[in-house]
């Protein structure tokens, strides 16, 4: 199988996550989004929406990060995509939750444009609005996920056992770091986070994050939480 990615790409580290930690073997490509890439004609045939991780197993082209994670785990006989319909649910559950908010508004909202030139709003009174709105919704969110859905007992966003859900909910939440995120009023996601940290994949695959992301941007007066 090949996986089109991006090493900085929100979307793609889950999906480089979980096949390595389930020894899932992936042929990977590298596409430059910075140069443009993902628009050249090469890739637009691939994929016409211009967006990676998209995953090709022989004829079969699948985009969608959690449908990308959800056919790996299926193809794998995963225990991070449980085949019990309640269980199974609560994992879709979970994916949608992170995928539709709180990506909208933590990443999109409130990281991304100040850290990516291009979301960058070009009236200051736009941007700053831009930011403060995803801030406030996603303090909401935060609080849903640290109180409710993983709570002071739980390891992981399903309960105690790691699913799908985790590999993105994870990465997105990473995203925190490139403002300084302080997770002091989120102990339970800060617990969680740590248990993520913990997996023997999670640095290399999130190294190049670090250096292009977190580093530039940490002596810079950024809005966090
Ligand atoms: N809903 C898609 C979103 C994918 C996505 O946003 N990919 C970004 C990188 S994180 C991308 O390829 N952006 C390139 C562009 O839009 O020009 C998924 O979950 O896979």
């Amino acid at each position: 199988m090949k996986l089109y990615h991006h090493p900085v790409s929100t979307t793609s580290r889950p999906v480089m996550l979980f096949a390595a930690e389930a020894g899932i073997p992936l042929e990977v490509q590298i596409i430059d989004l910075a140069a443009g890439e993902q628009y050249q004609p090469a890739f637009s045939a691939i994929n016409p929406s211009h967006q990676v991780p998209v995953l090709e197993d022989g004829d079969f082209r699948l985009t969608e990060s959690s449908a990308i994670l959800k056919y790996l785990a299926d193809k794998h006989g995963s225990s991070a995509y449980p085949s019990d319909a309640r269980l199974r649910a609560r994992v879709n559950e979970r994916l949608d939750w992170f995928n539709t908010g709180f990506y909208r508004d933590f990443c999109y909202g409130l990281i991304y444009p100040q850290i990516f030139p291009t979301m960058r709003r070009a009236d200051e009174t736009v941007q700053a609005g831009t930011i403060a709105h995803g801030r406030e919704k996603a303090l909401g969110w935060l609080k849903v996920l640290d109180e409710h859905m993983i709570g002071p007992k739980q390891a992981f966003v399903c309960g105690d056992a790691i699913s799908i859900a985790d590999y993105l909910g994870s990465v997105m939440m990473l995203s925190g770091e490139c403002v300084a995120c302080n997770m002091k009023a989120f102990p339970n996601i800060a617990r969680w986070m740590n248990n993520m940290k913990a997996l023997k994949n999670w640095s290399k695959v999130n190294e190049v994050f670090y250096q292009y992301m977190v580093e530039p941007n940490k002596d810079k007066a950024l809005t966090a939480l």
